[in-house]
């Protein structure tokens, strides 16, 4: 009885001090945003001055991985800090069991407002928000649709803003009493690239630089990435991804009329002189990849440049309302993109610009302004972080570790030195990416592409453009020995019984 009374008493008090002043979370997560997009990154092709503040202000992680480099499984990782093996979503083809254990849900019982704003991808309603509007499936550009729990509503605009739009209206009319959690999700920059008015002409006639393996003939590797079909050259749709948009066309008329008048006429002046210049003599060969290329990029860099933007806006927006100094602010995407790379753009494999996503953390008075980590962290150890930052208990079955030390700059003896990774949406589906899984470490990484029976193993330190797998490569039989009991270990540690997703 007594102890029993002690222990109420206490936990009393700990809840008293935690909610004196646990801080906001804002989550800022883009869809497809490769860290080769990001300046803070390094990227030679863009500047991104407002995602930089938050490595300038604070920590930029340089080798962020993902358990599974596709939309709706990243997700479902970020929401439940497991693997799709555990949480049930392992393509897109899943629905999101609402009804599991989530980071916003122990969140929200432990008194912060929650809510989700933008790009979910999980089909089923999202779970544990005290306010959501989510696009349904991939959402679209311009005037997009929302799933609310009172309905469908349309909103005029580009996404990228009113997303933004949104999100701020929510922090303004929250709860004031309480700390919140904002999971602001973007649609862009995914495909098909589609630029806000005032980006859309940003990049007309720039020369974008070309990656060194933009002409990648997938030599000396499996078969896996020569079968791929996401080849800037030969995969790119001419309507919906070039905007070679002949006079009349359908699909051209749907997606004008959801523009205003204005940027209707945006849209028609930017591609005009460079779509004409296509029709009259049209790029056959290398110079149709270059040409399909230069096209893809300066879309895609356009869609970032609102993503930059929205991003400044909610920074001004804290700063201007008092929230900056107790306010976290994170800025991921769902994995990373190739842009050229391999010659390719889309994502899936495990080979680095998509294995990698960016991450980048502002923790006012905590994180060390312009620091660097480069030790394996992943999407796996979002929920595990936030939850912890939070000083809220992280439940034993989540299967990432808090980076919150990291954060801190706190020693730390042991950190993972391997990861693993699963991708299970294989042939048929989009873009014919074989399923495999493997591990990674600092150094090395071996791939089973396990329908295929075939594997790969890159040493990053002599090979950092992964062209050249070295399995069969008898100096290198030590090294495959130890990744494969590495593999075996983590396999067996995360309790992966089946390459198959299990149907629950
Ligand atoms: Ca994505």
């Amino acid at each position: 009885m007594k102890t029993k009374y002690l222990l109420a008493a206490l936990v009393a008090i700990s809840s008293t001090v935690s909610a004196a002043s646990p801080p906001n979370i804002v989550f800022i997560f883009s869809d497809d945003h490769a860290y080769q997009a990001i300046s803070a990154y390094g990227s030679k092709r863009n500047t991104t001055p407002n995602i930089d503040r938050l490595a300038n202000e604070g920590m930029r992680f340089d080798r962020c991985v993902v358990t599974n480099s596709i939309c709706g499984p990243s997700r479902a990782c970020v929401l439940t800090g497991k693997y799709s093996h555990k949480n049930g979503f392992y393509d897109n083809t899943s629905r999101f069991d609402g009804s599991q254990q989530t980071f916003p849900k122990l969140l929200q019982q432990a008194g912060y407002q929650t809510a989700m704003i933008g790009k979910w991808h999980l089909v089923s309603d999202p779970t544990g928000f005290d306010h959501w509007m989510v696009l349904p499936g991939q959402g679209r550009y311009y005037s997009p649709v929302f799933n609310t729990p009172e309905g469908r509503r349309v909103i005029p605009g580009y996404v990228t803003d009113v997303v933004t739009d949104e999100a701020l209206s929510w922090v303004d009319s929250r709860d004031k009493t309480k700390p919140f959690l904002l999971m602001l999700q973007h649609k862009a920059p995914h495909r098909e690239w589609m630029a806000s008015a005032k980006h859309v002409a940003k990049y007309e006639g720039t020369q974008f630089e070309e990656p060194e393996t933009l002409f990648d003939d997938y030599r000396h590797r499996s078969d896996a990435a020569a079968d791929a079909t996401m080849r800037v050259g030969d995969d790119m749709r001419p309507m919906e991804d070039m905007k070679l948009w002949p006079k009349g066309a359908p699909y051209t008329e749907q997606q004008l009329k959801l523009m205003d008048s204005a940027t209707r006429k945006a849209w028609t002046a930017a591609y005009a002189k460079e779509n004409a210049a296509y029709m009259a003599n049209p790029p056959k060969g290398d110079d149709k990849t270059r040409w399909n290329y230069q096209r893809y990029m300066r879309d895609y860099m356009a869609c970032i440049a609102s993503v930059d933007d929205n991003v400044g806006r909610v920074l001004d927006y804290l700063e201007e309302h008092g929230l900056a100094d107790n306010t976290i602010v994170v800025y991921s995407s769902d994995q990373g993109f190739y842009l050229g790379e391999h010659g390719w753009y889309d994502k899936r494999f495990m080979y680095e610009q998509s294995f990698r996503t960016p991450l980048l953390v502002r923790w006012p008075g905590v994180t060390e302004a312009g620091s660097v980590e480069k030790r394996m962290v992943s999407n796996l150890d979002f929920a595990e972080t936030f939850l912890d930052i939070a000083g809220v208990q992280v439940p034993s079955d989540m299967q990432g570790a808090s980076i919150a030390p990291l954060l801190r700059g706190e020693p730390v003896d042991k950190w993972r030195d391997a990861f693993y990774y699963h991708y299970y949406e294989g042939p048929p589906a989009v873009h014919t990416v074989a399923r495999h899984y493997g591990v990674a470490t600092d150094r090395y990484k071996l791939i089973h592409y396990y329908d295929l029976d075939q594997w790969e193993l890159f040493d990053l330190e002599h090979d950092p453009h992964e062209l050249m797998s070295l399995y069969n490569d008898p100096n290198y039989a030590e090294i495959r020995d130890e990744l494969e009991k590495k593999l075996a270990n983590l396999r067996a540690e995360l309790e992966v019984t089946s390459n198959e997703p299990e149907v629950k």
